[in-house]
């Protein structure tokens, strides 16, 4: 019996290579959104990256794009704070949103962009899936559970991506699996099947534009 949740297989060479074609274009910043009333409109596919401040969401758009700076990334945590629009090619939206679980601003700054990550979360008609990623050093977090809800709730499908796979060991990396194939069993929107990265080495990169290319 094959396990629940198992890692993606491989992209084929033709999905693999439509993914990279795809990314190649590079990609382009679109605008910053602070209110659900400054959402582009809704005319394309549209794919988010949502998970933990500094889970690595900006850089893994980096290394998807290919280009180091399109969307900001640092190793100061709650660091983008909008929702960021990026435009693949004239047919996708990439969407950077702002970190969940933390963040190093003032209260009433964070209770503000977590009720839009929400709103947008719950409520954008064109968003097709969202990414929720998890650390490979830390698996899921009960804020992590949280979102997971609610995109049941809103009946998003959301496919998990482990980030920073080169920060840890092979046994640590099955246990982080573990732990949150064990998680993603509750939620009836999870997507099957997991994808592992490190944008660090550019690991699951291809899998990962492969998986976004092909969507239907
Ligand atoms: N080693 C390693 N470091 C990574 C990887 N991905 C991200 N990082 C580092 O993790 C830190 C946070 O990355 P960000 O991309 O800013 O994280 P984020 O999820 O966008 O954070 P917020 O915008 O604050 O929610 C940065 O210092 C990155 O360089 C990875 O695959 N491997
Ligand atoms: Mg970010």
């Amino acid at each position: 019996m094959s396990l629940p949740f198992p890692v993606a297989d491989a992209p084929t060479p033709e999905a693999e290579e439509i993914g990279r074609k795809l990314f190649a274009t590079g990609g382009e910043f679109l605008k910053g959104v602070v209110a659900m009333s400054g959402m582009p409109p809704a005319d394309r596919l549209e794919v988010c990256f949502a998970g933990r401040s500094n889970v690595g969401k900006s850089t893994l758009i980096n290394a998807l794009t290919g280009r180091k700076a399109l969307a900001r990334a640092s190793n100061t945590p709650g660091r983008t704070q909008e929702i960021n629009y990026f435009t693949l090619a004239d047919s996708h939206y990439l969407v950077d949103l702002p970190g969940y679980g933390f963040a190093n601003a003032p209260v009433a700054v964070v209770a503000k962009w977590q009720a839009l990550l929400k709103a947008y979360l719950a409520g954008r008609p064109s968003l097709r899936r969202a990414f929720v990623l998890i650390d490979a050093r830390h698996g899921v977090k009960s804020v992590d559970e949280e979102i997971m809800t609610l995109l049941d709730r809103s009946a998003v499908p959301f496919q998990t991506v482990l980030t920073k796979a080169d920060k840890v060991k092979d046994a640590e990396r099955e246990q982080a699996l573990n732990q949150t194939r064990a998680a993603l069993a509750k939620h009836p929107a999870a997507y099957p099947e997991l994808i592992v990265t490190s944008s660090e080495k550019g690991w699951g990169i291809p899998d990962l534009r492969a998986t976004i290319a092909t969507m239907e």
